[in-house]
């Protein structure tokens, strides 16, 4: 029963940990969710410092200023900072990826209710992986895990899979398009690669449930339609002989290791030449263009 997300992982490509967290631990992480998004939504303008990143734009549809990303706040909350490394984390990743484990993304994405640009076009996260020759073994020790932190189901824009694809190779999906765009009917490219449309399953969590998949997984979610937030907190981790180059330590012979005095390139290639902190004014929204995520 303990490790049945294993085998689900292994055979769907996904797999839901239904009540990873009990009310009150989703209430303390969702409260310091909240100090990030109040910080983060201060800055005029997307924000960067290191790894750290606010992702900051006005949106058209609701008419002000919204974070629909942040990375790496661990380094600003410590709630969070012992949330990605805590113990329950540890029971579900060890029998994935064994006692070494490095992490490379921290994100929350929030989708702030009759928001224009909280629709994520289905794809694989191994195209986040810029430089993928730093990693070994891509489809089979990286792990990405998204806790909810409120209930979230079809009109939240909860996450949607598509099972078994992990086991599909690179499907090249949404590749020249870019990842978060209004509403997108996608039919005719998930047809292209073999997928009928029909197999998109819908996730329906609670808050404090938590969904696995792998860089391979097809996945997206659809816009939130619905007068509540949609939060999901995101971690991607990977086995640490896998990723010698890339990443913050998470676990260290099955031991929980703190961020350090200075970062590691996680996702953020030019973490040393160009580490902030600075705004970025070229503002996405005009082009759609998106930088992703896992
Ligand atoms: O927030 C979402 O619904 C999309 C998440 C996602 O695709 C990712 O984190 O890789
Ligand atoms: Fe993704």
């Amino acid at each position: 029963m303990i490790n049945a997300h294993v085998a689900e992982l292994r055979e769907q490509g996904y797999a839901v940990i239904r009540g990873f967290l009990s009310p009150e631990e989703v209430d303390e992480v969702r409260r310091a969710t909240d100090t990030v998004y109040d910080e983060g939504v201060r800055h005029h303008a997307t924000y960067r410092h290191q790894n750290l990143l606010f992702e900051v734009i006005e949106d058209p549809a609701i008419g002000k200023r919204v974070m629909p990303q942040a990375h790496w706040f661990s380094w600003i909350n410590p709630t969070l900072e012992r949330q990605r490394r805590s113990d329950k984390m540890f029971d579900v990743l060890a029998p994935l990826l064994g006692p070494d484990i490095k992490q490379i993304s921290n994100q929350v994405h929030w989708k702030n209710p009759g928001g224009k640009f909280t629709y994520y076009r289905m794809h694989q996260d191994v195209r986040f992986r810029e430089r993928p020759e730093m990693f070994a073994n891509l489809d089979s020790h990286h792990i990405t895990a998204g806790l909810a932190l409120n209930r979230q189901g079809a009109a939240q824009g909860a996450l949607k899979v598509v099972p078994r694809t992990h086991k599909r190779g690179n499907l090249g999906l949404s590749e020249d398009a870019s990842i978060m765009v209004g509403n997108v009917e996608q039919g005719e490219e998930l047809r292209a690669v073999g997928i009928d449309p029909a197999e998109v399953v819908q996730l329906e969590l609670e808050a404090g449930d938590l969904v696995l998949w792998t860089l391979f997984t097809v996945h997206g979610s659809g816009p939130n339609m619905s007068s509540d937030p949609r939060i999901l907190l995101i971690n991607s981790y990977v086995r640490a002989e896998d990723s010698p180059d890339r990443g913050e330590w998470a676990f260290r012979d099955g031991r929980s290791v703190p961020l350090g005095d200075a970062p590691e390139v996680c996702k953020y290639e030019e973490l040393h030449e160009r580490p902030g902190p600075f705004y970025l004014d070229d503002d996405w929204t005009n082009e759609s263009q998106k930088s992703g995520t896992g």
